[in-house]
């Protein structure tokens, strides 16, 4: 049903004089939504101490939803780091931010000349194995606003990462997120679109994923 990507096209690149290969954006043309991928913004041995760093430093934690007063885990851990006072609640967990670490500053300050925006927070999700994933949905919550920015990092074993709009039900596509890519969406992408990260009964390893975001904060 959903087909391998076949939609990029080369982007315009920055500075040439200071922009490597690597970092060459490629666009994913789709109705109502905006997403850029650069498929190798961190190197193979960067991403490899990065992914090593977060897995066995971050404040991994597993939380639950409740369904019909059942209490069901997350197919995943997750943490949330940030800006004090950018709390962030989605399907009813409330994530207080830890303060951030020099690993994800690191990050946050590669991608963001990319994103034009400040990150103010980020999500991490582990994926531990192919039982792990995420179902459909839009990172739509109040807190993040209109038009609202994500940044997402990659890294670990290849994620697949399916999108679908919400009412053109035709238009669904895929994209493979490798070990050290950075996917942005931006524009309406959350408004007409969700995404998922399907469970998969193929042998895969830890995966990582980083969703910086902007959440909007009264000060
Ligand atoms: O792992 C991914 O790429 C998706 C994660 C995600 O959609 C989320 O945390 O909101
Ligand atoms: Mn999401």
């Amino acid at each position: 049903m959903y087909k391998q990507l076949n939609l990029w096209e080369n982007g315009e690149t920055l500075e040439p004089a200071t922009v490597q290969s690597q970092i060459t954006p490629q666009n994913l043309i789709l109705p109502d939504g905006d997403l850029v991928i650069y498929p190798n913004l961190f190197d193979t041995t960067e991403s490899d101490q990065l992914f090593y760093e977060l897995y066995n430093n971050t404040h991994w934690r597993q939380d639950a939803i409740k369904l019909y007063g059942k209490s069901i885990p997350l197919p995943r851990l997750t943490a949330w780091y940030g800006d004090r006072g950018t709390s962030y609640t989605y399907s009813g967990i409330e994530m207080n931010p830890e303060p951030w670490t020099s690993i994800l500053l690191q990050i946050k300050s590669k991608i963001e000349p990319l994103s034009n925006v400040k990150f103010n927070s980020v999500l991490l999700n582990l994926y531990r194995d192919g039982k792990d994933g995420v179902s459909w949905h839009s990172d739509d919550e109040p807190e993040l606003g209109n038009n609202t920015v994500i940044g997402s990092v990659s890294f670990g074993d290849t994620r697949r990462f399916m999108f679908r709009h919400k009412s053109k039900k035709y238009a669904s596509q895929e994209v493979n997120l490798t070990h050290g890519s950075f996917l942005l969406m931006r524009g309406t992408t959350q408004q007409f679109w969700q995404h998922q990260i399907p469970k998969t009964s193929k042998p895969v390893k830890p995966r990582i994923n980083l969703t910086f975001r902007v959440i909007i904060t009264s000060t």
